[in-house]
């Protein structure tokens, strides 16, 4: 059995964050775990407020956790701040963690702060090194390295000050571009895009559910250029059955 751990932020509409990480990882046919880093206010409207839980409450329960249970991968999603990072950070090493995926959010659509100031360098400095794979989008990419991106050669830019600082892979998603939504993964042997048609309307979540599935698929010992290929299929295809669930229009993945 394949047992994975999510650890971000709770979204109680259930289209972001753990919630919808569990229902990638139920989905995708293997054991879901998860552990929040910080609770959100949160509608199909938009993130109202957040709150972090403590780095030490973060750190009990990955220390219960993962002293107990064996696991084939984790990924990070919303951690908010600093003292958390650091508790994952710590964790990560303390128990040897290799498949790590980092989903880098730093933001909600809406806007909504879901990293703060202070914590996005210690991102970058200590756990972003002891990643696999990091997915950020455009916008986080450019805060995490400081480049500014308009051309392609600024996303190759940015994606090799990030794997600089240490992940075997960057995968910057391109859904905040024009055109096709392509994504690049930088840190094989070449750079591959991947793209798929840009549908129609906003969704809530996108990121969250890429991450999770690349999660899985690197947890069952695809190459990472195959479970991108693969996790970038599965959303595609969740994207066209996506409906709203309240007043917004924003269109949440049902499985
Ligand atoms: O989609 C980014 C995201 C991640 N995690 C949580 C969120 C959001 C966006 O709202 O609420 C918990």
């Amino acid at each position: 059995m394949i047992k994975l751990l999510s650890i971000a932020g709770s979204d109680p509409s259930s289209g972001a964050g753990i919630q919808v990480d569990l229902k990638t990882f139920q989905a995708l046919g293997v054991f879901g775990m998860a552990i929040p880093a910080a609770l959100t206010v949160q509608n199909s409207q938009g993130v109202l407020r957040v709150e972090p839980l403590s780095g030490q409450l973060l750190s009990r329960q990955l220390d219960a956790l993962l002293s107990d249970i064996k696991l084939d991968a984790i990924k990070t999603g919303m951690l908010l701040t600093e003292e958390n990072v650091e508790a994952v950070t710590k964790a990560v090493k303390k128990f040897t963690v290799r498949n790590l995926v980092i989903d880098p959010v730093l933001r909600s659509s809406s806007g909504r702060m879901l990293m703060q100031p202070d914590a996005i360098g210690v991102l970058r400095k200590k756990l972003i090194p002891l990643a696999l794979v990091v997915t950020p989008n455009v916008p986080e990419a450019e805060a995490l390295s400081g480049i500014s991106i308009g051309s392609d050669q600024d996303l190759d830019f940015a994606a090799g000050k990030l794997l600089d600082s240490g992940p075997s892979f960057v995968l910057i998603k391109g859904g905040h571009r024009r055109g096709p939504a392509t994504d690049t993964l930088y840190g094989g042997k070449t750079v591959l895009t991947f793209s798929t048609l840009r549908r129609k309307g906003e969704f809530h979540g996108t990121g969250c559910v890429l991450s999770s599935a690349l999660t899985v698929f690197i947890a069952e010992g695809l190459p990472v250029e195959k479970a991108v290929e693969k996790a970038k299929q599965f959303v595609d295809k969740l994207l066209m059955t996506a409906e709203p669930v309240g007043k917004s229009r924003t269109r949440y993945f049902h499985f």
